[in-house]
């Protein structure tokens, strides 16, 4: 689908790397636009870091270099000469950060700071690569990056960032589980993790995007401090949440279908396609009618294209804008003239209605909303139809084996039981629910302990 529908070349002779087309560049701005105005309404700020990293600030916190010195890409050359300090391409930011963070912040009237950047980074992936999926230089990471006062302040904080990506995932239509993840899958460095995952048309699971508690863990490797009212300094408390390119693929893949890309309107680089269909004879008055609906439409402020390629029939043109996920199709033949019409198809349906043309675009932007609704809905039901709530492992295991999804299995909260789970369900752990009231099925159905919550398991990507 990437490459049919222009978004992604992957024949870039290096593994793991890709090349973002014009069209899928597009919605890649689309996309961060979404997340930009979250940010910045929420009092983030946007700034630009360089991408090398001294491996001897990645080493200052000692879980996230065990975490991260496998998975980087290492600089150990200038020219000819081998450096004296190798220089990590950056597999993440927080280490980056770290040492700024020191030298900006002062004073408690220095906090919050809440800073983001858009940027490119590299992880020496080593299971298999996947254009936008497991990329091992990630073109697009939005990283942010937050430092407060107080562990309730980042606390507060960490809720703040799932709000910011429930409202980013609301807008694109894409559903998703929140969890806790495990102690031991949280992000290297971390206190916690919260992670939002989607179920795949594959029924395999894909982590979307994650917040982070960092609690003081990294303020204390870089002796990030601030003075208190009070004369006294403390260390300052941190948070950081990121989302890649892996959003489009998901995107791409709850809402796309047979026919190729289905995309929100919120996010699709061109929302309606006027196609005349002329006939023998009257050719002009069609093509007239068409550039004028499509004038309309954009002084309207729609992202509109007229497609009036010459040398391609209407049908190929359909096939084409439907392949690329067009929301909404504009036909315009000669009985529409005729009749002072215009026809319109919607793409995730591909129903057909036919309105005046002085009512198109009221009834465009209704068939717009209409969609970006349908679109969210369908997409959230067929989720929410694949997560199941089961009492023992081996149900647990033939339910993932057969349709896939996610299985909710009680857990008495020790961890070797969680990762007893694992292994009999054949499967990985996703964590506890933050997103709703976790409903034990039964006992901990490795020790037969009472439950205190629910563990959710999956084939994730
Ligand atoms: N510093 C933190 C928050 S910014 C961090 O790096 N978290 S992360 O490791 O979980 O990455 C954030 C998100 O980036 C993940 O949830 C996942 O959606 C995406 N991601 C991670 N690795 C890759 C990769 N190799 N290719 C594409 N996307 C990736
Ligand atoms: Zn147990």
């Amino acid at each position: 689908m990437l490459m049919e529908a222009d978004i992604m070349d992957y024949r870039y002779p290096v593994k793991g790397c890709g090349v973002w087309l014009p069209y899928g560049f597009k919605l890649r701005k689309l996309v961060l636009d979404v997340m930009r105005e979250l940010l910045d309404s929420t009092g983030h700020q946007e700034v630009l870091f360089p991408t090398l990293i001294p491996e001897d600030m990645l080493a200052k916190e000692a879980e996230h270099i065990r975490g991260f010195e496998g998975e980087c890409f290492w600089v150990t050359h200038g020219g000819l000469k081998p450096l004296g300090v190798k220089l990590a391409l950056r597999p993440t930011s927080e280490t980056a950060f770290g040492p700024m963070f020191k030298l900006w912040i002062h004073s408690h009237a220095d906090l919050p700071m809440k800073l983001y950047q858009v940027v490119n980074m590299f992880r020496y992936e080593t299971k298999a690569t996947r254009p936008l999926i497991r990329m091992r230089e990630v073109l697009t990471f939005k990283e942010a990056h937050t430092c407060h006062a107080t562990a309730e302040e980042a606390e507060q904080n960490v809720k703040e960032a799932i709000d910011i990506y429930k409202r980013f995932f609301d807008a694109l239509g894409v559903p998703y589980l929140i969890s806790r993840r495990p102690e031991w899958d949280k992000f290297a460095g971390a206190v916690y993790t919260i992670a939002f995952d989607t179920i795949m048309p594959d029924g395999r699971v894909m982590q979307i995007g994650t917040v982070h508690n960092l609690g003081q863990n990294f303020a204390r490797a870089f002796e990030i401090t601030y003075e208190r009212p009070d004369g006294t300094h403390e260390y300052v408390w941190q948070t950081c949440y990121g989302i890649s390119g892996r959003v489009v693929a998901a995107v791409m893949a709850v809402h796309g279908d047979d026919h190729g890309l289905v995309l929100p309107p919120r996010v699709a680089p061109i929302q309606v396609v006027v196609v005349p269909i002329p006939f023998k004879g009257a050719e002009e008055p069609v093509c007239k009618a068409s550039k004028e609906v499509g004038r309309t439409l954009e002084e309207a402020g729609l992202r509109v294209k007229v497609d009036d390629r010459p040398d391609i029939t209407p049908g190929e043109k359909f096939y084409y804008w439907e392949r690329h996920g067009v929301p909404v199709r504009v036909e315009i033949g000669p009985r529409d003239v005729e009749k002072g019409q215009v026809t319109l198809v919607r793409r995730d349906t591909l129903e057909r209605t036919e309105v005046p043309v002085a009512e198109a675009v009221g009834a465009v932007r209704a068939l717009l909303e209409d969609i970006t609704r349908a679109l969210k809905e369908r997409a959230w039901s067929w989720m929410l139809e694949r997560v199941r709530a089961v009492a023992d492992t081996g149900e647990a295991r033939e339910i993932l084996e057969e349709r896939g999804g996610v299985v909710e299995l009680p857990w008495c909260g020790d961890d070797d039981c969680g990762r007893q789970m694992e292994e009999e369900v054949d499967a990985r752990v996703l964590g506890t629910p933050e997103d709703v009231e976790p409903k034990p099925a039964g006992p901990c159905p490795i020790c037969g302990r009472e439950a205190k919550t629910v563990l959710r398991l999956a084939r994730t990507y």
